[in-house]
């Protein structure tokens, strides 16, 4: 018999419908972080990647041009299965010679060429400010700077933001998650930790008194516990974040290497989902600290991606990419990381979660562990290569990297 078959047979003896597993996975957009093309650097100001934030390793051939990271993108896509949307940060304008615009003045024509190619792809957009690695960050700071004209020209491009994200909306027909991180903080004691965190409050709120269609743009806070550089304070901390985006009616976003390392985003999703509407995740893998290593089919992202799915909440819940490794070729570190948050989201799909969940309420705790146990071993991957199988896409992709990197990388300086 055909392994799908066999494999379906088996599912179906825990009740599980293998079939309506595969057209949901279909449908779960996952948003494509632009970044791990070029290691964080983008198009405008190019400077050397800050705000506490790193990539390390020199793997040959990264994009250093709009045309290379759309080139890198394309290879991406074809090699992954289901619907993406492409995550995009402010550094990545197109910006033409003798154009000045800078991160306070750009607007939407320096997105056009980015929304041609997500026309072209089918794909809508996220978005993010960019609050790091340019020369008006003063003192490591940007929205919570003291300094006034500084803190000013953060604010500025905050709005601006906004109003990129609202034409990327339009013109793709799709909304667009806009997420805002800031990396501000202390290397050393702070002196003072209400000023910045009452500062970054005024400039969010100043940043969303503009008119805005929020069914178009959907705002977000990202918290961080700490960076480099940033060891020992961040003003936008888990309760920071969590109480504003709370008390504006914003979203959260929980990028799970930022927290403490006992602690799991896994857990936190359902309590969030009850207070909160909507929820943004960043999918990341810290290695003992936030080191944004490539997403893998590991433990958490498999707990992530089966809370998203118990709670019924696929639709409340959006799901980016964000790593950067340098290391290792940087189109097969996309690729395996947002097919490992697929292939966790089928693993996910695959559980018998109503049984699961009677088990727990029944009190039959030996049987939740035992069946919990048996699960891990069942035949996902015969359900996996089918669907790459169905969407067109090869199951071993290395060999059409290596010849990508061959044909197209290795030409790169
Ligand atoms: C940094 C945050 C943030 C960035 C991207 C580039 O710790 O995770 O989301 O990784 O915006
Ligand atoms: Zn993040």
């Amino acid at each position: 018999m055909d392994r799908y078959e066999s494999a379906k047979e088996m599912y179906a003896s825990y009740g599980i419908d293998t079939e309506a597993a595969l057209s949901k996975l279909k449908e779960v957009p996952i948003s494509l972080h632009c970044w791990q093309g070029d290691d964080v650097i983008g198009f405008d100001s190019k400077q050397a990647l800050s705000g506490g934030i790193q990539t390390t390793g020199n793997y040959p051939g990264k994009a250093t041009t709009p045309e290379e990271l759309m080139a890198d993108i394309e290879k991406v896509i074809s090699l992954v299965p289901g619907r993406l949307k492409l995550n995009l940060h402010a550094s990545y304008a197109i910006i033409e010679e003798g154009d000045h615009a800078d991160r306070d003045s750009i607007s939407s024509k320096h997105f056009e060429k980015w929304v041609a190619f997500a026309k072209k792809h089918h794909m809508g957009f996220d978005f993010n400010p960019t609050f790091f690695s340019h020369p008006k960050m003063k003192d490591g700071l940007s929205l919570t700077s003291p300094d006034e004209e500084t803190r000013k020209f953060w604010v500025e491009h905050g709005k601006r933001c906004i109003e990129i994200s609202e034409y990327l909306a339009g013109e793709t027909g799709m909304p667009v998650v806009m997420n805002i991180w800031i990396p501000d903080g202390m290397k050393d004691i702070p002196g003072d930790r209400m000023g910045p965190r009452a500062r970054y409050k005024q400039s969010l709120d100043e940043i969303l008194s503009i008119p805005y269609d929020k069914s178009k743009v959907l705002v977000c806070l990202e918290s961080k516990v700490f960076g480099i550089g940033f060891e020992s304070y961040t003003a936008g901390s888990s309760e920071f974040c969590m109480n504003y985006v709370m008390q504006k009616g914003i979203l959260p976003l929980m990028d799970n290497g930022h927290y403490h390392p006992t602690e799991v985003v896994s857990d936190k999703i359902s309590a969030m989902l009850l207070f909160s509407d909507k929820l943004a995740l960043h999918v990341t893998r810290g290695v003992r600290w936030d080191s944004d290593h490539v997403v893998l089919y590991d433990d958490e992202t498999k707990e992530i991606m089966k809370e998203i799915v118990r709670c019924d909440a696929l639709d409340r819940v959006f799901i980016a990419t964000d790593y950067f490794d340098a290391s290792i070729n940087r189109i097969a570190a996309w690729v395996t990381g947002v097919r490992s948050v697929q292939k966790a989201l089928l693993f996910a799909l695959l559980q018998p979660n109503a049984t699961l969940k009677a088990l727990q309420d029944e009190g039959r705790f030996t049987e939740l562990m035992a069946l919990q146990e048996e699960l891990k071993t069942m035949p996902i991957g015969d359900v996996w290569t089918e669907y790459l199988k169905r969407e067109g896409i090869v199951s071993a992709y290395i060999p059409e990297i290596k010849a990508y990197e061959e044909k197209i990388l290795k030409e790169r300086m």
